[in-house]
């Protein structure tokens, strides 16, 4: 799919484990339910006025996704129970392209549909990259089909 980058093991499994942490101790803090059971939105916004300090780990995966898309200035953690899933969607085009969404915690699958009636799925391992853009952000709907194990998504973007 022209756009469409998957990167391999582009964080260590100790990196991982960090982020893992980022987010339990926000969903300790702070409960804020994403729906079609995501059962918790963390967001840090580096660069805007924030009273969400950004935590280190998640600073050292900014460094990791800066290469694909330059420095983000947006970053949710949504983290999925067991049974959740994301329903086919676009991220609007206020978001620059590319968006780099890094995987933590579980090997997941991501379904790709192209006006609907072409739709393939792709396995999205834990510690990979996924760099959106090009026609895989203007030409394909996406979604996370429903996971069998707690995940998070890193998602990096950058308002225009
Ligand atoms: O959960 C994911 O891996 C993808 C997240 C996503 O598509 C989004 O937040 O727009």
């Amino acid at each position: 799919m022209q756009g469409l980058d998957l990167r391999r093991d582009v964080i260590s499994p100790r990196l991982e484990d960090e982020l893992a942490e980022v987010i339990r101790a926000s969903m300790a803090h702070d409960q804020r339910p994403g729906g079609h059971g995501i059962d918790h939105v963390a967001g840090f916004l580096p660069l805007d006025a924030c009273d969400n300090p950004i935590p280190t780990a998640v600073s050292e995966a900014m460094a990791v996704v800066e290469p694909f898309m330059g420095i983000p200035n947006s970053v949710i953690a949504s983290h999925y129970a067991a049974g959740a899933h994301l329903p086919f969607h676009t991220d609007p085009p206020f978001w620059a392209s590319p968006i780099c969404v890094l995987n933590v915690g579980a090997d997941v699958e991501i379904s790709w549909s192209h006006a609907y009636w072409h739709t393939l799925t792709v396995k999205f391992p834990r510690r990979a990259l996924m760099v959106m853009g090009g026609e895989s952000r203007t030409d394909w709907h996406h979604g996370i089909n429903e996971v069998t194990e707690a995940r998070t998504a890193f998602v990096f973007r950058r308002r225009i």
